[in-house]
């Protein structure tokens, strides 16, 4: 039997979270007891008459920082009577999330992400936190979308998730390769046709032809992807046939 993960996710709004994370396969994943997630509000965790979670900075400047006692009271609440795992910090000068990552969270059995909105953590939270997260170069409004992002990718990953047909297990077989083109029904649309070899029912050639298709999609317009890919002798032979890509490998 596998324990269910759990993650607790410290926000200021967990209203937030109902639409993205109370559908689709976010949903069945809680319904089917693989993943329970618990938001906390850690305004709740204030011991001031106007429950304030943030002040000026010291030194001057615009803006607020978040205090850290909520923070930290928040932390050790959550904490009780649950199964040991990672404090996450989500922020955009954490480490960029990438699927090396999600592989390595989703062997945890408790993750607790912290989320800010607008601003920036006192430093001193940093001490309570085990590792800190950020999506993406580009500035969001707060930590809620990246938190979202994590438990997305980590929950996909967990066994009984995704079905068979579309398992996770599969990706780490093209890890560090876009997807190749797909086609259905109808065969010709507009004037375009689905490519032969579909059609062929040569399954080891549609397989090669895939293959293919995926290494020279990313060599266009992910070459940085592709350096962490090991190709074949014939893959290689392909790729420089096509394009001369050589210097960016
Ligand atoms: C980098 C901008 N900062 C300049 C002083 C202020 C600031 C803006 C927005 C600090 C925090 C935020 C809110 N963003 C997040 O909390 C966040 C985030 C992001 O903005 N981009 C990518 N990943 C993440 S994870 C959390």
């Amino acid at each position: 039997m596998i324990e269910e993960m759990l993650f607790q996710i410290l926000t200021l709004f967990p209203e937030m979270f109902n639409g993205p994370l109370e559908s689709s396969i976010m949903k069945r994943a809680q319904e089917k007891k693989i993943i329970e997630l618990r938001y906390v509000n850690y305004r709740e965790f204030t011991t001031d008459k106007h429950h304030c979670v943030d002040d000026t900075p010291y030194g001057g400047g615009s803006g607020m920082v978040l205090k850290p006692e909520p923070i930290f009271r928040c932390l050790n609440a959550v904490k009780k009577d649950t199964p040991p795992g990672r404090v996450v910090l989500l922020t955009p000068q954490g480490k960029v999330f990438k699927q090396k990552m999600a592989r390595e969270l989703a062997k945890e059995q408790h993750l607790i992400l912290i989320c800010g909105h607008y601003e920036g953590f006192d430093e001193r939270i940093r001490t309570y936190v085990d590792l800190e997260l950020s999506i993406g170069d580009y500035v969001l409004t707060g930590g809620e979308l990246a938190a979202m992002v994590v438990a997305d990718a980590v929950t996909r990953l967990l066994p009984g998730v995704l079905g068979a047909s579309d398992s996770a297990e599969y990706d780490s077989f093209t890890e560090n390769l876009l997807d190749y083109p797909q086609y259905t029904r109808p065969v010709e649309f507009e004037g375009q046709r689905v490519p032969d070899i579909l059609l062929s029912g040569h399954h080891k050639m549609i397989e090669e032809w895939r293959r293919e298709q995926a290494i020279l999609r990313t060599a266009e317009r992910r070459p940085d992807l592709l350096k962490e890919e090991q190709l074949s002798e014939e893959e290689l032979a392909f790729l420089c046939r096509k394009r001369n890509l050589t210097e960016e490998l």
